[in-house]
């Protein structure tokens, strides 16, 4: 309950700020688009992650409040750094998919704030899709109509039915990185076998893959023999806010 009184308060203050993680071209490492990553600059305690208060915030309900808050702040702050084209992702709670409203709002942020929805991709995950599928069904295509594209988020880690892949308007699918995590390393069998196969379903069905998690040229290498087309991962950039890329330029797709 401490937690919560501070994550209201930090709603108030203003405490919250979008990182946002490149997205990258394996075979040349040209940014494609960058994912948003919620931080929480909590006045004592420092810089803190997704993982110290997430549950919390979603236990609570507060996540709608905060995501709804991330996002505008995501949108307004990536809009320099899409200038020259590439998109941002944004993560999705399951609980947005409970709300009739949800994709008019977000429609509604990107026109208030001026961000290109075509510059826009949501991450679900699979879990979300299992929920409701006539209420998501709606959701996602009333989205993907207007030019946000949908990427599935931690494949591999639910129940990767193909099912989802055929019903839902996806553009992109993002590898877990508890898959990535073995290749390149000597025992890497099985998760290459079940990397191969996903990138071969989603070249076949014209998606976007990309392997989350990439931390040593091994594995990126690996991804590259595979076949794979993008990375994300610490090896080509850990997450920053939106300055550090303006900044460095790497910022510009
Ligand atoms: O940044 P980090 O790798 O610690 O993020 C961990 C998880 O937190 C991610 O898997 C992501 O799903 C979730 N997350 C990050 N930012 C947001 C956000 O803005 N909103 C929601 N709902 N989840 C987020
Ligand atoms: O669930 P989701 O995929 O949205 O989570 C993204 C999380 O993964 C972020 O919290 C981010 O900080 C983390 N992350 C990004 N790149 C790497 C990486 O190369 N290694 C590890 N261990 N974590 C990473
Ligand atoms: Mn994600
Ligand atoms: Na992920």
């Amino acid at each position: 309950l401490e937690l919560e009184r501070q994550l209201r308060s930090a709603l108030a203050n203003d405490e919250f700020e979008p990182f946002f993680q490149p997205i990258v071209c394996l075979v040349d490492g040209h940014t494609v688009g960058y994912e948003a990553l919620i931080r929480w600059q909590h006045p004592e305690r420092g810089l803190l992650l997704p993982a110290d208060f997430l549950q919390v915030a979603e236990d609570s309900g507060m996540i709608e409040d905060i995501d709804w808050h991330m996002y505008r702040l995501a949108c307004t702050a990536a809009t320099a750094l899409v200038r020259d084209g590439g998109f941002i992702t944004l993560n999705i709670s399951p609980r947005h998919f409970r709300n009739e409203d949800f994709a008019p709002r977000l429609l509604a942020l990107t026109a208030q704030t001026g961000f290109n929805p075509a510059q826009l991709r949501i991450e679900v995950t699979e879990g979300t899709l299992l929920g409701d599928p006539e209420a998501v069904t709606r959701v996602l295509h009333h989205l993907h109509a207007a030019g946000v594209q949908i990427a599935l988020d931690d494949f591999g880690t639910g129940y990767s039915s193909l099912g989802y892949i055929h019903r839902f308007p996806l553009k992109m699918i993002k590898i877990d990185r508890s898959f990535v995590e073995p290749l390149g390393g000597e025992d890497t069998q099985r998760s290459r076998a079940i990397v191969e196969a996903v990138i071969a379903l989603t070249g076949s069905l014209g998606l976007d893959v990309v392997a989350e998690g990439i931390e040593t040229p091994a594995q990126r290498q690996a991804l590259i023999d595979m076949g794979c087309t993008y990375g994300q991962g610490f090896l080509f950039g850990r997450p920053h806010a939106a300055g550090h890329w303006r900044a460095t330029g790497n910022g510009h797709p």
